[in-house]
């Protein structure tokens, strides 16, 4: 009895992604789990044995598609209040950094976050991550960067953990002190950088709190040479490093991330060949973030055909924030990206699953493959094309985290 599989879905059209091109299908397909671990996947024809002696749960999927289940690899969700208000300012003429230099943007989340108790911060955010679940997330980053003192980051990177024990669902936490100028330091930038990094960013790894380590490199956030400090800190403490770069301005942060073996750069809109060429050669993921070019109504687009030829592996995410992304659906990021940025919905696919994994440095899901995590979801669907397509709605019939669900 103990060897039957937990459970078993078949004649199923399942997306593996297992190849370096196209969707990996297998009609007909069957795909079992056992103790979160994926037991088997292939074609129906070659299940070692009837379905019903295989597993203690058979579904019959009638044709629907299953993929690996989503990887959210860049959101900010666990903040509190909102901006809606700023939304509106912007809408009437106000830029999204005349808004941040008028004490509004990042820090007006800070305050709302610095108040809020970390019950409060969790009952506020749980709500978001359960939207992302319901339509096929599996796997979420979280970063912090709403606090900006060590209690306030600290209370945050809790809040992300207990998001993840709470749903069930796989939560990657990311340090990002250096998200905005602490308020105590106004005029003071590089105070901040020494105090995060001989303060904030040795407590935080001795309470193994963060992942992996993030910077905001940019005109409103921090120079070049401040995020080359916080990386440094970063790698003595074993910690890999991701970066807000190049979204607003050109400030070389892509090269940098490149030159850092930064597991990603994100944003993008203003890098050039040479930095896709530095990205492509280290292995650093781009991270496309349509939300925030949508909501900012941007203009100047990532150059997809550049990171294209340059085997740079680009990923998709929400950038779920109060401020330029209250976006809380992947599948609504991956349409964006094809709509806006021209992506496939291969592309888009694969930037959430395979390469949203590889931008987490996580090797043990983002495609059915035997003996990876069990993370899976079954559509409303038959064709991968379809999850680009639909722009909102909930297309998950079924979302199975670590072989439960
Ligand atoms: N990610 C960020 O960290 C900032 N932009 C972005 O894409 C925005 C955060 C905010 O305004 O709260
Ligand atoms: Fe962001």
């Amino acid at each position: 009895m103990s060897e039957l599989w937990d459970a078993l879905i078949v004649d199923a059209q399942l997306a593996t992604l297992t190849g370096d091109n196209g969707y990996g299908t297998i009609e007909n397909g069957a795909i079992g789990w056992k103790d979160g671990r994926i037991a088997f996947v292939g074609p129906m024809a070659t299940l070692p044995d009837a379905p019903q002696h295989l597993a203690r749960h058979v579904e019959a999927a009638q044709g629907a598609l299953v993929t690996p289940g989503l990887i959210d690899c860049h959101t900010h969700l666990v903040f509190a209040g909102d901006r809606a208000g700023e939304f509106e300012m912007r809408l009437q003429g106000a830029s999204y950094e005349h808004i941040a230099k008028a004490g509004g943007g990042i820090v007006s989340s800070v305050r709302a976050t610095r108040a809020a108790s970390e019950d409060e911060l969790l009952a506020q955010s749980l709500p978001r991550a359960r939207e992302l679940l319901r339509d096929g997330v599996t796997t979420l980053e979280i970063k912090s960067g709403y606090g900006l003192d060590l209690d306030s980051e600290m209370k945050m990177l809790r809040v992300a953990r207990r998001i993840g024990e709470e749903l069930g669902v796989g939560v990657r936490t990311t340090f990002l002190g250096a998200h905005a100028l602490a308020p105590e330091f106004a005029g003071r930038a590089d105070d901040y950088i020494d105090h995060l990094c001989h303060v904030m960013l040795p407590a935080i790894a001795r309470e193994s709190l963060a992942d992996a380590v993030d910077a905001f490199c940019e005109g409103i956030g921090f120079t070049l040479e401040q995020t080359r400090r916080v990386f440094d800190a970063a790698h003595a403490h074993g910690l890999p490093v991701k970066l807000h770069a190049e979204q607003l301005s050109r400030l070389g942060g892509a090269a940098l991330a490149a030159h850092y073996h930064a597991l990603s750069a994100d944003h993008l809109e203003w890098i050039d060949e040479a930095d896709a060429l530095a990205m492509g050669a280290a292995g650093t993921v781009a991270v496309l973030l349509p939300g925030a070019f949508v909501c900012l109504r941007e203009t100047r687009l990532p150059p997809i055909h550049a990171l294209r030829a340059h085997g740079v592996a680009m990923a998709v995410a929400t950038d779920c924030n109060p401020g330029t992304s209250p976006l809380l659906s992947l599948r609504l990021a991956m349409a964006l990206a094809c709509a806006q940025f021209r992506l496939t919905p291969e592309e888009a696919l694969r930037g959430a699953t395979v390469h949203a994994a590889k931008a987490l440095g996580l090797a043990d899901r983002g495609r059915l493959a035997v003996g990876l995590r069990a993370d899976l979801v079954l559509w409303e669907a038959r064709e991968p094309a379809a999850l680009s397509y639909w722009l909102g709605g909930a297309l998950a019939r079924r979302v199975v985290v670590g072989g439960n669900g």
